[in-house]
C-alpha cells in the first residue's frame, strides 16, 4: 500500500527543507517536493533529492553490534540490546566508582540538527556528570562576532535579498551549502543586478558571479577595513546614521585612516584598484547585501574577520533598507524552542571538558576512559586527523558509537549502536538560515533493531539508575511539548498553522526586526569593551603565506561526512579527493591538472588529485569535501593537516588556518 507522510531534511544545513515521503509497505519509496515550502518549493537537493537510497542502503547498520577483531579493524559481532546496554552501563559504573563520571567523555556533532535527537544526549551526559564537551566545530567564531556587533537584532532572511540592489557573496559557496537561495541568486541576476563574489576559491560559485575578487585565506578583515576606509575616504558612509546608532564609531573612524586599499592589498593579494572598485559599487548601491558564510571564520582572527565585515554591512546605512545589510547569519533574532525542555537546565554541572576542536589531545589522555559518540564522526571531520585516530585505537578506551553506517570513526568502537534515519523519528526543526520553523513525526518504523537518539538514551538512563521523569517521557510527548511551548516570534503563529506543524509540516514564521535596537533605544557596537579586543583592527591568521595556505570548502555532493552510503550515485558523482592549486603555484612545483600530489606539514602526508584552476587564489590550496578515509589514496583526508589550535572568540574551529606545501607524488 502506498501512503504519503510530510518529512524534514535534519542535516547541517541552512534550509531545512521539507518534502512529501511516499511510503510502500513500510519503506521510503521515494520523496517529493512540498510545493507550499516556504524556502524550498521545488524540493530538497541533489543530495536528498534520493534519500529513500539513503535510508535503505545495503550496508546500514541494523543491529547492535560488538568489537570482535582489533580496534580499527572494523570486525564485530552482532548482539542483543539488552547485552549492549547491560555492558555499556557496566563499564561505566565500574568507571564512575574507579576514576569518576568524568572519565567519560562524550562526542557530538551535527549529524541531526532536530531539537530532540540532537540535544537529548546534552541532557544525558549532563545527568551523568560526565566530561563536558565545548561544541564550537563549525561557526561558532562567527556567530560570536556577529552578535558582539548587532546583540540580538536578527539579520536578513534570504528571502529579503529580492529587493536588495547590490551582492556581495563573502565567502560562502552557494551552490552547495544554500541550495534553495540559488533561486533567489539566479532571479537577481536576472534583473541584472550584480554579483561580486570575495572567495578564496570560487570554483561552484564562478558561474553565478558577475565578478570574482579572489583573496588570500584569513586576510578578509584588512580588505572589509580598507573597503571602509574607502567609503570614509569618499563620502560614502552613512555618517549620521553611524554616529547615532554605532557605539564607537568616532574612535574606530580613526583607526581607519591607516588601512588604506594600498596597504591591504599586499596582505590579501587584492589589487588596490580592486578594492576601491568594490568600495565605491558598494558604498554607491542603495540596499547592498552581503551574503556570508563562515569560511572565512574559521581562523585565528576568525571573530575579528566576522566583527568586521557586520561594521561594514552597517557602515552605508543598508540595514535601513528592505533587502539590504547583511544575509547569512542569525535571521530570526531570537529561538523558537525552549530548549531547556530537552538539554534539561538542572542537570548542568561544573566539569572539566574537551573542547571537540582538540578531541584527538582530550582522548589521549589515558584519564580519559570511555567515549560515547552520537551523530559525529570525528574521524572524519575534526582536525588533525591522526591525533583522533590515536585516540580511537587506545585499547584501553570504551568506545561506543551510535550510527546508521559504518563510518571511520565507528570502525574503533567497541559497541556499535544501531541509529535511526529522520523519518523513523519523531522531531520539531529550526532553520538557522531561515525564519522557518517545521516539525515531523515519524513516518516509517525503523528497520532491524535501529533506535533512536532519544529512545537509545532512554534505555541507558534506566540502565545507569536515573530516576528522573525526564527520561520517562516519549520522543511523542516531548514533541508536543516542544509545539506547546514554542517562544520569540513563532508566539505568533496561528492556530492553524501550529496544527499544520503538529501534523507535520513547514511554516514561516515572521522575519525579525533589524532595526529593532533603535525600538529598543540603544546601539549596535563597533567598539565592544566586553571583548579583550574592544575596537576592531587587523589581526593576522595563525597561517603565513608560505608555502601555501590550506582552505577547506564545503563539497557539492557531500554534507560533511554525510552521504557515504550513496555508492550508486553521489560518491562517483564527486569523483576523487581533489586539492585546487592555482596554476602559477602548480607551474612553480612542476604539477599538472590531474597530477597526483602529496600535501604535507609537520602533521601529515596527504594525496590528492591536482585540480589547476585559475578561480582559486595565489598562494592557497583548496579541498573541497570530506572524504572517507577508504575513498582517499593515502588513507587521510584533508583534516590530517589541519593544527587543533582555537580561533580569538569562542574558542572555536580555525580548519582553515594551515599551511602545506604539495609537490608530485612519487612511490
Ligand atoms: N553541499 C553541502 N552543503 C553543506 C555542507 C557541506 O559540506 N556540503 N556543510 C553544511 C555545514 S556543516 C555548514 S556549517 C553550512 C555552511 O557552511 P559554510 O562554512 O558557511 O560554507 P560556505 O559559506 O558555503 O563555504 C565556505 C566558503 O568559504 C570559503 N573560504 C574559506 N576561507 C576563506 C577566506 O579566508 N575568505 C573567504 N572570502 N572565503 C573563504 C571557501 O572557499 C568556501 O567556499 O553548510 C552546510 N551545507
Ligand atoms: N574537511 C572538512 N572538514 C569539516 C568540514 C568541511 O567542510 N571540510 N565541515 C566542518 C563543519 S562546518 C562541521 S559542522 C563538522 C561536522 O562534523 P560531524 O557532525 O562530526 O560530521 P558529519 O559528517 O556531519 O557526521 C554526522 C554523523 O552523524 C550520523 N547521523 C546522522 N543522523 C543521525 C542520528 O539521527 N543519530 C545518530 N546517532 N547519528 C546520526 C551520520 O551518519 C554521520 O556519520 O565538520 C567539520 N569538518
Ligand atoms: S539543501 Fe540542505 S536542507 Fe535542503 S535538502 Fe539539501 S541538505 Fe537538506
Ligand atoms: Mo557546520
Amino acid at each position: 500500500m502506498l501512503t504519503t507522510a510530510y518529512a524534514v531534511c535534519p542535516y547541517d544545513c541552512p534550509s531545512t527543507c521539507g518534502f512529501y515521503a511516499e511510503i510502500e509497505d513500510g519503506r521510503l519509496k521515494a520523496v517529493y517536493p512540498d510545493p507550499q515550502h516556504p524556502v524550498a518549493p521545488s524540493g530538497p537537493c541533489r543530495k536528498m533529492a534520493r534519500y529513500e537510497r539513503s535510508v535503505n542502503a545495503p550496508d546500514r547498520i541494523l543491529y547492535p553490534m560488538r568489537r570482535t577483531g582489533a580496534k580499527g579493524e572494523g570486525t564485530f559481532e552482532r548482539i542483543s540490546w539488552d547485552e549492549a546496554v547491560r555492558e555499556i552501563s557496566t563499564r561505566w559504573k565500574d568507571i564512575i566508582r574507579e576514576s569518576g563520571s568524568e572519565a567519560i567523555a562524550w562526542c557530538n556533532y551535527s549529524g541531526v540538527m532536530s531539537h530532540i535527537q540532537e540535544k537529548c544526549g546534552f541532557a544525558f551526559f549532563n545527568r551523568l556528570g560526565s566530561r563536558g564537551l565545548v561544541r564550537t566545530l563549525c561557526a561558532d567564531a562567527k556567530t560570536t562576532g556577529y552578535k558582539a556587533v548587532m546583540g540580538g537584532t536578527g539579520c536578513l532572511d534570504p528571502r529579503e535579498t529580492k529587493d536588495s540592489d547590490f551582492m556581495i557573496c563573502w565567502g560562502s559557496n552557494v551552490p552547495a551549502t544554500r541550495n534553495p537561495m540559488m533561486r533567489q541568486v539566479r532571479e537577481h541576476r536576472k534583473q541584472g543586478k550584480r554579483i561580486v563574489t570575495v572567495e578564496v576559491c570560487a570554483i561552484d560559485m564562478a558561474p553565478y558571479s558577475d565578478d570574482i575578487v579572489l583573496i588570500r585565506p584569513g586576510t578578509d578583515g584588512a580588505m572589509a577595513l580598507a573597503m571602509m576606509h574607502v567609503l570614509e575616504r569618499e563620502d560614502l558612509a552613512d555618517r549620521e546614521y553611524l554616529k547615532t546608532w554605532a557605539h564607537g564609531y568616532e574612535t574606530f573612524r580613526e583607526t581607519l585612516a591607516q588601512y588604506t586599499p594600498e596597504w591591504a592589498a599586499e596582505i590579501c593579494g587584492v589589487p588596490a584598484e580592486r578594492i576601491e572598485a568594490l568600495a565605491r559599487e558598494y558604498g554607491q548601491a542603495k540596499a547592498p547585501v552581503i551574503l556570508w558564510g563562515s569560511g572565512f571564520s574559521r581562523y585565528a582572527n576568525g571573530g575579528m574577520t566576522a566583527r568586521i565585515i557586520v561594521i561594514l554591512s552597517q557602515y552605508t546605512g543598508a540595514w535601513k533598507q528592505p533587502g539590504g545589510g547583511l544575509c547569512g547569519s542569525n535571521p530570526t533574532g531570537g529561538g523558537y524552542i525552549d530548549e531547556s525542555l530537552v538539554d534539561v537546565p538542572e542537570f548542568h554541572g561544573n566539569h572539566a571538558s574537551i573542547n571537540i576542536n582538540q578531541l584527538g589531545a582530550g582522548i589521549c589522555d589515558p584519564s580519559v576512559r570511555s567515549l560515547y559518540v552520537y551523530a559525529g564522526n570525528p574521524a572524519n571531520s575534526l582536525s588533525d586527523t591522526r591525533a583522533v585516530l590515536r585516540g580511537l585505537a587506545r585499547e584501553d578506551l570504551f568506545t561506543v558509537v551510535h550510527e546508521r553506517v559504518m563510518t571511520d570513526t565507528a570502525r574503533f568502537a567497541d559497541i556499535i549502536l544501531p541509529a535511526t534515519y529522520s523519518v523513523e523519528q519523531t522531531d520539531v526543526y529550526t532553520a538557522y538560515g531561515y525564519c522557518t520553523l517545521s516539525a515531523a513525526p515519524k513516518v516509517i518504523d525503523p528497520p532491524g533493531e535501529c533506535r533512536s537518539d532519544w529512545d537509545t538514551f532512554q534505555c541507558l538512563a534506566e540502565a545507569m539508575g536515573f530516576e528522573d521523569d525526564y527520561f520517562r517521557q516519549t520522543e511523542e510527548d516531548l514533541f508536543g511539548k516542544l509545539l506547546d511551548h514554542v517562544k520569540g516570534k513563532a508566539v505568533l503563529l496561528s492556530a492553524e498553522e501550529m496544527e499544520r506543524l503538529r501534523h507535520g509540516g513547514a511554516v514561516t514564521v515572521p522575519f525579525a526586526d533589524h532595526l529593532q535596537f533603535m525600538k529598543d533605544g540603544r546601539q549596535w557596537n563597533i567598539v565592544n569593551e566586553d571583548l579583550a579586543e574592544p575596537v576592531p583592527r587587523w589581526m593576522p591568521p595563525y597561517a603565513g603565506p608560505e608555502p601555501l595556505r590550506l582552505i577547506s570548502v564545503p563539497g557539492l555532493w557531500s554534507l560533511n561526512s554525510v552521504f557515504h552510503e550513496r555508492e550508486q550515485d553521489l560518491i562517483p558523482a564527486r569523483g576523487p579527493m581533489i586539492l585546487c592549486l592555482n596554476p602559477e603555484d602548480a607551474a612553480v612545483r612542476g604539477i599538472v591538472d590531474g597530477d597526483d600530489v602529496e600535501a604535507f606539514n609537520d602533521l601529515a602526508r596527504v594525496r590528492f588529485t591536482a585540480r589547476v584552476t585559475e578561480l582559486i587564489a595565489k598562494g592557497a590550496a583548496a579541498a573541497p569535501g570530506v572524504f572517507a578515509h577508504k575513498l582517499t589514496k593515502s588513507g587521510l583526508g584533508v583534516n590530517a593537516l589541519q593544527h587543533a589550535r582555537l580561533s580569538d572568540l569562542a574558542e572555536a574551529t580555525t580548519m582553515n588556518d594551515n599551511t602545506v606545501e604539495v609537490r608530485k607524488y612519487e612511490e
